[in-house]
């Protein structure tokens, strides 16, 4: 079929909208409520106008381009006069209800309003009442989410988000007209209401109504104070996106970066998560092997996303006894930290902080937990997400694109395997377990190292292990996302799930896809493949990819855990959950 665009003729298919043709033929249009990735078009925003002219002469005519299909023969005008004139209008009142404390947003100079308004060329904001938004609601009864409706523009996307991506259904709509407002289901606070801390809301949220728990402060604080030893940890997934919030191309790996950038700061201890990640497929994998043999709770599902535990406990907490009582390796490397790593280095637990750099918003609850605190104190002090370090190092003044990269500088806790590298994408966990487990059972080293069957990223996905003997042919599944975790749960307790192990990640791609991580303003998840290319590079790149045989797991076995699943171990490495 063909139509024009500005005097330009576009071929398009059916059902396909204006939007869609003109973004495709390189016609720009602004947005702040569509989002093409979610199939999200609900024309709330009415700032993707545009003007038509149909084939049978009808128009011309403005309509929101999102939602309406192009059609033969018709003339689509993106840039007139009076489209300026209207747009402007509305970016105007969408503003006159928005709480305008520009300055002091989380979203400061990454909030697509700010976008629209410059797009329109707004040089004054001639309405602005404060009585219509200082009546809504701010709400920061959550440890990891703030949300505050006074800068909500109603665009619907977490809403939609947490409904049909999640299946969490915590947001609903309420009231009508000016009074719009996104609740949480049964006028609960964000904090005790059925919300697991996902983030996913705030990867999609165009302005500052939605955004993590800052605690950039309270890092500083700690560099700033020569009586704390700080120690830092960053996860798996933050070193292929950090590089994003700093125009680096996507999936490039700064790791080297990230060590130097903290030694910047004034960090006095800067190791890898991802050395946990390691430990925990030593202790997950043992569990999971006794579970087998001993007739165990079966499926085991793995515990290392805060927002999946969350998740079981507030809707299934029947499943909890299937949950591997593993600590995630973030509280792994925590109460490491405080007990063997200061042993080691000679610092008084009590003058330690230990900080963590996060993908994921869950991970600051999850370090809240009482089951995490020592004596009154946590094992991690504070989290910040990949966003949050982002803006510490602008505050501070590094950019990371400048900086060359420098490695750990501490024999303890910083050196990882390709097993632990690829925990930051959906089905790396289950892969990583599986190269230990074969190896446990058989002797032998998983063929080829990598195991494809987990690997992808559909919702679900499941494989079979042969374990050479035939006598523990392991099944296993693979979920992302909250909607395909609910479907497993419920398989399982139906007694319809026929696996041994399962692992879930309540964001869909995993840790890469975490709800702490860098946002576009493109696409919901914008760079997903070159983060997850870029994991698997990682791993393959590294000299020892299976966690048992990293050397300083070995080393920390024998001078401080004895085995897995030791007693010492089970202190220190495992938990409980909460019904
Ligand atoms: Fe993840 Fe983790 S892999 S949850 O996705 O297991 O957040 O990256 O740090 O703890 O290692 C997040 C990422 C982690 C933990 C690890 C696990
Ligand atoms: Fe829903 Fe996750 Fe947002 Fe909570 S954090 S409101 S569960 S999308």
């Amino acid at each position: 079929m063909i139509g024009s665009i500005n005097g330009k003729p576009v071929e398009f298919s059916e059902n396909e909208t204006i939007l869609q043709v003109a973004k495709r033929n390189g016609h720009f249009i602004p947005t702040l409520c569509e989002m093409a990735d979610l199939d999200h078009t609900p024309g709330t925003c009415r700032v993707c106008l545009v003007e038509i002219q149909r084939r049978n002469g009808s128009g011309p005519q403005v309509v929101t381009s999102c939602n309406t299909p192009m059609e033969e023969g018709m003339a689509v005008l993106t840039r007139t006069p009076a489209l300026r004139e209207q747009q402007r209008l509305q970016v105007e009142l969408l503003l006159a209800d928005h709480n305008q404390d520009c300055a002091v947003c989380i979203r400061h100079g990454n909030c697509e309003l700010q976008d629209v308004a410059q797009f329109v060329g707004l040089q004054q904001s001639r309405y602005h009442y404060p009585h219509f938004y200082e009546q809504r609601t701010r709400d920061d009864s959550s440890a990891a989410i703030v949300r505050d409706m006074s800068k909500c523009i109603r665009c619907l996307r977490c809403v939609k988000v947490c409904r049909e991506i999640q299946g969490t259904d915590a947001l609903v709509i309420t009231e009508k007209g000016l009074a719009t407002e996104i609740s949480i289901r049964d006028s609960l606070p964000l904090g005790s209401s059925d919300c697991v801390a996902c983030g996913q809301c705030i990867l999609v949220c165009p302005v500052g109504a939605l955004a993590e728990r800052d605690d950039t402060e309270t890092v500083i604080d700690y560099l700033y104070d020569p009586r704390i030893v700080t120690v830092f940890q960053f996860a798996p997934a933050i070193r292929v996106a950090l590089g994003e919030a700093f125009r680096m191309p996507p999936g490039e790996n700064v790791e080297g970066q990230i060590v130097t950038a903290l030694k910047h700061l004034g960090a006095d201890v800067v190791l890898d998560t991802n050395f946990t990640a390691d430990l925990v497929i030593m202790e997950e994998g043992t569990e999971l092997l006794h579970r087998i043999e001993k007739g165990g709770t079966l499926p085991m599902f793995t515990s290392c996303c805060p927002g999946w535990i969350n998740f079981a406990e507030k809707n299934f907490p029947e499943i909890l006894p299937h949950i591997s009582t593993t600590r995630s390796p973030q509280q792994c490397f925590g109460s490491m930290a405080k007990t063997y790593l200061a042993e080691g280095m000679g610092i008084d637990p009590k003058t330690m902080r230990v900080i963590s750099i996060m993908p994921c918003t869950a991970k600051k609850e999850e370090a809240k937990r009482p089951e995490f605190l020592n004596k009154g104190t946590p094992d991690v002090d504070v989290v910040l997400t990949t966003r949050e370090f982002a803006r510490l190092l602008e505050r501070e003044g590094v950019d990371l694109s400048t900086l060359e990269p420098s490695a750990y500088d501490n024999p303890w806790m910083g050196d990882y395997t390709g097993a632990a590298a690829i925990f930051g994408t959906t089905g790396g966990v289950m892969e990583a377990a599986l190269r230990t487990v074969h190896k446990v059972v058989t002797g032998d080293e998983l063929e080829g190292i990598e195991f494809q069957p987990v690997r992808g990223n559909e919702k679900v996905r499941e494989a079979k292990v042969d374990l050479q003997n035939g006598s523990h042919p392991v099944k296993v599944a693979v979920a992302h996302s909250l909607k395909a975790a609910r479907h497993m749960a419920e398989m399982v307790l139906a007694g319809e799930a026929p696996y041994h192990f399962i692992e879930i990640m309540a964001c869909p791609g995993g840790c890469m896809g975490g709800g702490g991580q860098p946002r576009s303003k493109k696409a919901y998840q914008a760079s997903w493949q070159e983060r997850q290319n870029a994991l698997y590079a990682i791993d393959r790149q590294r000299s020892v990819r299976q966690s048992h045989n990293n050397p300083l797991i070995e080393k920390i076995y024998d001078d401080f855990l004895e085995e897995p699943n030791s007693h010492k171990a089970h202190d220190l490495l495992h938990t409980t959950y909460r019904k």
